[in-house]
Parts: C-alpha cells; sequence; structure tokens
C-alpha cells in the first residue's frame, strides 16, 4: 500500500476523519459565498458544526455537472487565481469542456491518489510504467504521470496513438506495468501479438489499469487473456479530481476502492436523490473534503454503481464500489426497457467468436426507434490464442446472437456482424459506443 496507515485505518476511525472534514468543507463553502454557500442556507446550514455526523450528508444539497458548465470556466473556484496551478478537464458530449482547476495542494493529492491506485495494482519503485493514456486537458494521462513518479516507479509516456511506436517501446523496455483505456488495451494486445511480442515471448505485463470507459467482466477476461495480465480497473472524473479516485487492487480484483478519506462516496437512487442500501446499486455522488481549487458539496456523477463495505484480502478497509455498470445519460431505454450499452457489450462478448470491437447504432429515422447491435467475428489476425486455435471458437449466426440479447436483457436489438475492420477503433480518447442515425446514409457501411 502507498498510504497502508490511510488505506487500512478502522471504519470508526475514518469515519471521525471524514466527519471533521465535511464540517471543514461545509464552514469553507459557507465562507466563499456563491451557489454552494446559497443552497446550505437554503437547506439551513449555518456551520459546519450543524452537521452532527455522517449521516446527516444525504440532507445537505448537491451539485452537478449543469452548475459547473453554468459558472464556467472558473465561477466554482474556490481559491484566487494566484493559487491556480493547473487546469485539466473532460471534452465532454456537448461541446463545452468541463473545466477544473487544481492548486499545488491538489496536484500533490492527486499524484498520491494515483500513486495508490499503481500500487494496488502491484506497481513499486522497480516498475516501468507504460502510460498510454492521452497527455493533455484530460486528466488520465497527466494523472497516472505523476502517480507513478511519486510511486517511485518510472513512467513512459507514451501517450495515446502511435500504436507502431508503442508496440517498440512496450517490446523494448518490458513495462510490467499499462495504463490505457480498456479498448485501447485491445487495439495495442492486437498490433503487439501482430507483431510476435505476447505473453511469455517478450511481453513482461504484470497488471493494467483500465478505466475511463465502462468495460465488462467479459471485455476484463478478452484483455487479460490477450495481454496475459490481471487487467484492473481504474475509475475517476476530472470534477472530483481526474483517475485515482478508487481503483482495484491486484489481490481482489473485485470491485474498486474509492478513496474515501477525500472523497465521501455515496450512492443515491437517480430520481428521489435518496440513499441506497450497501450492495444495491445507485448513482455516484462525491464530496471532496480536501480539494482546494474546487470544493464540492455532494457531486452527482451520472455514473450508476453499488457500494460495498468490509474490509479486503489485501488489507485495505476503504469501500469498494462495483464496475460502473453504465451512466444516467448513457442509459437506452427501448420500448420502456432500460438498456445500457456495457449489458449489451456483455452479451456479445460472452461469444469467444465476436471480437471485442463493437458499435451499437439507435436508428431514430422512424419514431418507433431501433437498435441495432454491429460487432465483428474475431479473426486470426487478432492476435494471441486466437491466432493458434481460430477453430476452437463457434461464430454464431446473426439470429442467435439477437436470441440471446432478447432472453438476457428482455428487448429486442437487431445484430449484424459486419467484414472484419468495419467498426471505427479508437487510438485516442474514449471510444465510442453508441451512435444516433437520424437521417442520411447510414454510420457505417454494409448497415441498411
Ligand atoms: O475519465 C478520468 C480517468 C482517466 C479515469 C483515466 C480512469 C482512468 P473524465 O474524462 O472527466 O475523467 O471522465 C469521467 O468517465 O464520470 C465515467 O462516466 C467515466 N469513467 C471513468 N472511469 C471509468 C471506469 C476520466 N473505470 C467519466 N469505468 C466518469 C466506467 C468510467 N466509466
Amino acid at each position: 500500500m502507498f498510504e497502508p496507515d490511510a488505506e487500512s485505518m478502522s471504519a470508526d476511525e475514518r469515519a471521525d476523519l471524514q466527519l471533521v472534514r465535511l464540517r471543514t468543507l461545509v464552514d469553507r463553502l459557507l465562507a466563499l459565498g456563491g451557489l454552494q454557500a446559497e443552497r446550505l442556507k437554503s437547506a439551513g446550514v449555518t456551520g459546519g458544526a450543524d452537521i452532527t455526523g455522517l449521516a446527516d450528508l444525504p440532507r445537505l444539497p448537491m451539485t452537478g455537472k449543469s452548475d459547473l458548465w453554468a459558472e464556467y470556466p472558473f465561477g466554482m473556484t474556490g481559491v484566487p487565481m494566484s493559487d491556480v496551478v493547473a487546469v485539466h478537464g473532460s471534452s465532454g458530449t456537448g461541446g463545452r469542456p468541463t473545466l477544473v482547476t487544481y492548486t499545488r495542494a491538489d496536484l500533490a493529492l492527486w499524484a498520491r491518489m494515483c500513486a495508490r491506485a499503481l500500487a494496488a495494482g502491484g506497481a513499486t519503485t522497480d516498475s516501468i510504467v507504460h502510460n498510454a493514456y492521452g497527455y493533455g486537458l484530460f486528466t488520465g494521462g497527466i494523472g497516472f504521470h505523476q502517480g507513478a513518479a511519486e510511486l517511485g516507479a518510472t513512467v513512459v509516456p507514451a501517450s495515446g496513438g502511435m500504436t507502431h511506436r508503442q508496440v517498440t517501446l512496450i517490446r523494448d523496455l518490458r513495462p510490467d506495468i499499462l495504463c490505457c483505456t480498456p479498448s485501447y488495451a485491445i487495439r495495442l494486445g492486437e498490433a503487439l501479438a501482430g507483431a510476435g511480442v505476447r505473453p511469455g515471448e517478450g511481453l513482461a505485463l504484470k497488471a493494467g489499469m483500465f478505466g475511463a470507459e465502462p468495460w465488462s467482466e467479459q471485455m476484463r477476461a478478452r484483455i487479460s487473456e490477450l495481454l496475459g495480465l490481471k487487467a484492473l480497473d481504474v475509475y475517476g472524473l476530472s470534477e472530483v479530481i481526474g483517475p485515482g479516485v478508487a481503483a482495484e487492487c491486484i489481490e481482489a480484483a473485485d470491485g474498486l476502492h474509492v478513496n474515501e478519506d477525500h472523497f465521501l462516496v455515496e450512492a443515491i437512487e437517480g430520481a428521489s436523490g435518496q440513499p441506497v442500501p450497501d450492495g444495491t446499486p445507485g448513482e455516484l455522488v462525491f464530496s471532496t473534503v480536501t480539494r482546494e481549487a474546487l470544493p464540492l458539496l455532494r457531486y452527482r456523477t451520472g455514473d450508476v454503481a453499488s457500494l460495498r463495505r468490509g474490509t479486503c484480502v489485501c488489507g485495505r478497509t476503504l469501500v469498494k464500489m462495483s464496475k460502473i455498470t453504465g451512466r444516467r445519460d448513457d442509459m437506452l431505454v427501448l420500448r420502456g426497457v432500460n438498456v445500457y450499452p456495457s449489458e449489451v457489450e456483455r452479451v456479445l462478448l460472452a461469444e469467444p467468436g465476436v471480437c471485442p470491437d463493437y458499435l451499437l447504432v439507435l436508428d431514430e429515422r422512424q419514431a418507433a426507434g431501433r437498435l441495432i447491435a454491429c460487432c465483428e467475428y474475431r479473426t486470426p489476425a487478432g492476435g494471441g490464442p486466437a491466432a493458434q486455435a481460430p477453430a476452437r471458437w463457434e461464430m454464431p449466426t446473426e439470429g442467435e446472437l439477437e436470441a440471446r440479447l432478447r432472453s438476457e436483457l428482455g428487448v429486442t436489438i437487431g445484430v449484424r456482424v459486419l467484414p472484419p475492420g468495419t467498426v471505427p477503433r479508437s487510438e485516442v480518447g474514449k471510444a465510442v459506443r453508441v451512435v444516433r442515425w437520424r437521417e442520411g446514409g447510414p454510420p457505417l457501411p454494409g448497415l441498411e
């Protein structure tokens, strides 16, 4: 563990610390004035001392992405701009980025949180960390970069794209830790296999820290097989700090330890805002109790996961969140049934003969929209054991895949198996899994 005292503290001790920090945050927000102070006053909160325990948290007002947009670019920054040393953010889907500010202390905190994540993945001072998250406004690249340096490992700032160069670097430097999006891990794995660099044949990867986009257990199995590593999930969002909010440990790899001494987490029922019991999926809400530049009380993420408490086999006592099952705004409602793209992924990739790259096309040209899952069969060029034993896989027909989706998800989804290479692969940034077809020709060749 990078910070064992904090990561394995008793639940009671941590709750005391969280309460002190929450009260400090409330006092700070009230002193700063502005949107969050107004909301606190409307809720009858006049000071941190009004908070009698963590059980009061659900009664406090919330914040959301729309607040950051309304106050764009720096309205919610809680320190003078002379104390701000960096800006990051996410490009978002609406065009306007969500911007986040950091003080020097925030950057130091972020580096520690990413160092915790890397250490949970088994990285040490002897590790070589190949960091293929994009460097820039996006928090993935710079976040892991600072985390690896903080841990004392050797970081290779590969950034995203230029896959052939990444293959050379991985072959020559023999990193033990890989950081990138899960979709890019597949792309890299296929390119490495194509170059003859395989597990046990020049590939020394031990673990991968994959995040920034939803991915299923089936995708985890595919990545582990292709790269011969332990594929771990890492979660975060710019608004809270970036990557390093939560990460899986290599020992259990069954949920992500949330760094809840700095980021208080709740899971709530989306519509009512009421807390859901542990083990039940709910929308994650974070309070950044130690952030300086962007202190946020009860920030709604839109991300859905469940929480689980207890001591992990790794010794950490930090609450665990499940994999993200979906985002509130990614949820597709098909004839009244809620479907998340990651659920479709789970069903499709349960078939060994289906390639991990897929695209869901929402055909909205007619009022009764239909969803078409576009995928490809896996080919030997996909590398890994596939190249050695392609005949092992049965290729299910489109009709069989449709029947499986219908029986597992309770909704009709069309399936089109397209020629290899038709589904777009992302080299940089997050994978696009859903496109809307409103007019004109099909978004992918071969669709009708
Ligand atoms: O994606 C930070 C990050 C970088 C996390 C690298 C992990 C690794 P944003 O660009 O602000 O920040 O996007 C945040 O991405 O609200 C989720 O919807 C999604 N997301 C992030 N990690 C995961 C994950 C970074 N492990 C948004 N599983 C979040 C599913 C994830 N979704």
